[in-house]
């Protein structure tokens, strides 16, 4: 696949940055994928003159009101006609239409299939949150089955929309799928996407925590994208259909590249699965009750017993409710593994739980102590699992040049910009100047976070500096 260059923060005029904060819940998918969509935009140089946005109704549909583009905000589930219709008449522009996946397969699902039959030269990036976000956490066309819904109390009873069999109907459609914590897979598939020359469709699986994720048993965002990260892998390259929970790009049969590499002399590895024949139950296959993104799903990626999950959540209750007892700062050195549990509940002079002391596992049985947070769905245990997951999550970051995003898994619901400067830390220090300069960038977004509105609006119009801001606020610049 060729690689996307890497961003430079001049994406940001692509931004309407003075209407930030964005209308959007704090955690929501759809911020990332603006984020991509702009670095898409630079790259490619395109701008209003020769870009338009289409969006319909929805959360995902506010999305054309922050770009710097011409841009239409047209009703629930006509985004394609719109898009054809500009299309027909400017054809030399860029047609880009992002809308959810209600706007897109249900109540613009008739549209969707003849545009693809028609080979229409737009390119649909479709906010795939299995979710009528903006009414409410109704069911949708591509929540899986058994999925827990506002409007589907006892389990979605239908199968989900196989978005990938619709657009692949056609031999001339442009597949991709991907994810919102995949983020430069996802920006190639944006590229790749735009400069196709005929229908093209980036399927964006992307977090609604606020009116999905937490009824189906997520605690947060960032354990949402967790679960993207260790459950979503990329196709072989070759691939000419995608698995449940494989991201990839597919091309019509004809196309010399596959999936996004060149190459097409590899064979597939002799391991793969077979391909599932006629349409997927679902772009995630239904695990059942809960839904394909329910922690239950997680279950089966992270292999652990229910003596294990048990014991791992009595741990994270217990330590929990030590960690309860004392104050902030201590807390915080604790994240920070500057010191242990145990070190700090001995300076507090608190008693120290034997199986704590010992290392031995906290009894399965232990009740969870009245007032303590309901530890999440996922098992994840925030104190054990906290380090290792911010650690991988960097190392992914590093490794594909692109900023962090998630803060302090299990706990965090702000999951679009690291909180602290040690979660903007970059997991290996760079001489590289550009891994500097984001390193830079990253640690002014964790101090812009800590700032009131109203000086993060006075900074974000340049009316002072951040150094004045962070004086004003008493905020040390060490
Ligand atoms: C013609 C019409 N029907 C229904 C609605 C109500 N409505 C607004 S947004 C929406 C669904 C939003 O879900 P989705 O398209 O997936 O976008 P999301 O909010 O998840 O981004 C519905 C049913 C409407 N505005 N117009
Ligand atoms: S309701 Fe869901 S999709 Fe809408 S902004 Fe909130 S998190 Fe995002
Ligand atoms: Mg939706």
């Amino acid at each position: 696949m060729p690689e996307a260059p890497m961003a430079e923060m001049t994406y940001k005029e692509r931004l309407k940055v003075d209407l930030f904060p964005t209308i959007w819940c704090p955690g929501c998918g759809i911020g990332t994928i603006m984020m991509q969509l702009a670095m898409v935009l630079d790259e490619m140089g395109l701008d209003e003159r020769n870009t338009v946005i289409v969006t319909g109704i929805g959360c995902t549909g506010r999305m054309g009101g922050y770009l710097r583009h011409e841009a239409v905000y047209t009703l629930h589930g006509r985004t394609l006609p719109v898009a054809e219709a500009i299309k027909t008449v400017r054809p030399e522009l860029n047609v880009v239409v992002v809308a959810g996946d209600g706007d897109t397969a249900s109540i613009g699902g008739n549209h969707l299939i003849h545009a693809i039959r028609r080979n229409a030269r737009v390119t649909v990036l479709c906010n795939n949150n299995e979710i009528y976000g903006l009414t409410g956490g109704q069911t949708g066309p591509t929540t899986p089955t058994g999925t827990k819904t506002l409007s589907s109390p006892g389990g979605n009873p239908n199968t989900p929309i196989n978005l990938q069999g619709l657009v692949r109907s056609s031999p001339h459609s442009l597949y991709a799928k991907t994810t919102v914590y995949h983020q430069l897979h996802m920006r190639n598939a944006i590229k790749e996407a735009i400069e196709w020359d005929g229908f093209s469709f980036v399927d964006i699986t992307s977090q609604c925590i606020e009116n999905n994720g937490r009824r189906i048993g997520f605690a947060s965002a960032n354990e949402m994208l967790t679960f993207y990260r260790k459950t979503y892998k990329r196709a072989a390259r070759d691939a000419v259909q995608l698995n449940p929970f494989e991201i990839g790009i597919v091309y019509p049969a004809d196309h010399p590249a596959r999936n996004g590499h060149d190459q097409v002399d590899a064979p597939r590895p002799p391991a793969l699965p077979e391909q599932p024949a006629g349409p997927m139950a679902s772009a995630t296959e239904s695990p059942g009750e809960g839904g394909a993104t329910a922690p239950e799903a997680a279950t089966t990626v992270i292999e652990r017993t229910d003596d294990e999950k048990a014991r791992r959540r009595a741990e994270s209750q217990q330590r929990a409710a030590l960690m309860a007892q004392l104050p902030a700062e201590v807390k915080t050195r604790i994240a920070m593994r500057e010191m242990t549990l145990v070190e700090a509940l001995g300076d507090a002079g608190l008693e120290i739980p034997e199986w704590l002391r010992t290392g031995a596992s906290a009894p399965a049985a232990t009740p969870q102590p009245p007032g303590d947070v309901e530890p999440s769905a996922t098992g994840a245990d925030p104190e054990s699992e906290h380090k290792g997951e911010l650690d991988a999550q960097k190392a992914e970051a590093a490794v594909e040049g692109r900023d962090l995003i998630g803060g302090a898994p299990g706990t965090d619901t702000q999951p679009a910009a690291p909180r602290t400067a040690e979660d903007a830390r970059p997991a290996s220090v760079s001489s590289d100047p550009k891994e500097a300069k984001r390193a830079e960038a990253q640690r002014k977004l964790a101090i812009m976070q800590r700032l009131p509105s109203e000086l993060k609006l006075r900074v974000a119009q340049r009316e002072i500096t951040l150094e004045d801001a962070m004086r004003e606020a008493g905020i040390d610049p060490e």
